[in-house]
């Protein structure tokens, strides 16, 4: 695994969460703490996609508070980032710390394409392996050839068991299969790759319909989950994904990736608050390394800069 001695766990975070922290400037230098302040600030967390009702919400906090001219700057950051924090605490997911009930565990992954399913399953499974879990990979992309290279190449980097169809494979069949290989081999989370489903492609959707119907029959109970990976880039575009999958397929927890890339990392806010939906990790660069379980108090620091 690479190692990152040059900055902390934080910083990292900190560090790609940049172009959003440069986004929602503060500055009270010269000013005067009235309306006209709360405003900038409402307009600044707009951009930041942190969506209009909820930059309405918090302007309103921040009015409320009548903040005095002896206020420091950190100290208005301080406030939003607590009031931020206190929006996404509830959707930490608990996905880390708690025992999977199953085995092996369905995790089914979805989203759609360029989002970051195939890098993120391989980072994911690079956290479950260090934690002592044996997952098996499940190349079910086979949409594209080069899909399944790229997992077998992550496979292969981090020493993991996968399990890859035969050329034209169905689908359904090729992921009942891997579901009977983690059995015989002891895989105790078994991480289902998938192809992209773009919104406009129906005959995508019903074939993920019709992988969740086919491991039923191994299984009465999976997916155990079934997670959903969003761009962070996508800012609140990412709503529309969420409202289809949701609908067609069910979403038990999302990741949200390429956060360090983007201005709009606030998009994270309305979207958990809107759906409801556990954050379980979030994406801040291409390394196996750069996938962080979501952390609300760390994210409502970085994205403030604080
Ligand atoms: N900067 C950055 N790039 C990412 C992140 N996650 C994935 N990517 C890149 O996004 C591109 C698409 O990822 P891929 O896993 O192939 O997406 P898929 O089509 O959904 O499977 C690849 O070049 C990844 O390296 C992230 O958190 N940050
Ligand atoms: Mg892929």
């Amino acid at each position: 695994m690479r190692k990152d001695n040059s900055m902390g766990f934080f910083d990292k975070i900190k560090e790609a969460l940049k172009k959003t922290s440069e986004k929602i400037s503060i500055s009270i230098s010269g000013k005067k703490m009235d309306e006209d302040f709360v405003q900038e600030i409402e307009d600044t967390l707009i951009m930041a996609d942190v969506g209009v009702e909820t930059a309405a919400e918090l302007a309103k906090k921040i009015s409320d508070r009548k903040f005095s001219k002896e206020t420091t700057e950190l100290e208005v950051k301080q406030f939003i980032a607590d009031e931020i924090y206190a929006l996404l605490k509830p959707h930490e997911s608990d996905f880390f710390s708690r025992n999977f009930s199953h085995s092996p565990e369905i995790i089914l992954v979805i989203g759609v394409n360029g989002n970051g399913k195939t890098t993120t399953v391989a980072k994911l499974a690079n956290i479950l392996k260090i934690s002592g879990h044996r997952p098996l990979l499940v190349a079910a992309d086979t949409f594209r050839a080069a899909a399944v290279e790229q997992l077998k190449y992550w496979a292969e980097k981090i020493g993991l068991d996968i399990h890859v169809g035969k050329d034209g494979a169905d689908v359904a069949g090729l992921v009942y299969d891997s579901i009977k290989q983690a059995r015989t081999n002891g895989n105790d989370v078994v991480l289902i790759d998938t192809a992209g489903r773009m919104q406009n492609r129906g005959d995508l959707l019903d074939e993920l319909e019709k992988v969740k119907r086919v491991m039923k029959k191994l299984d009465e109970s999976a997916p155990h989950k079934i997670i959903l990976i969003l761009d962070g880039t996508t800012g609140q575009a990412a709503h529309g994904q969420v409202d289809i999958f949701l609908s067609k397929i069910g979403i038990d927890e999302i990741i949200i990736t390429k956060l360090d890339g983007t201005a709009k990392g606030g998009a994270l806010i309305s979207l958990s608050r809107k759906y409801k939906l556990p954050i379980l990790a979030i994406g801040i660069g291409e390394q196996l390394d750069d996938l962080k379980p979501f952390d609300a108090k760390e994210y409502s620091r970085a994205i403030l800069g604080i």
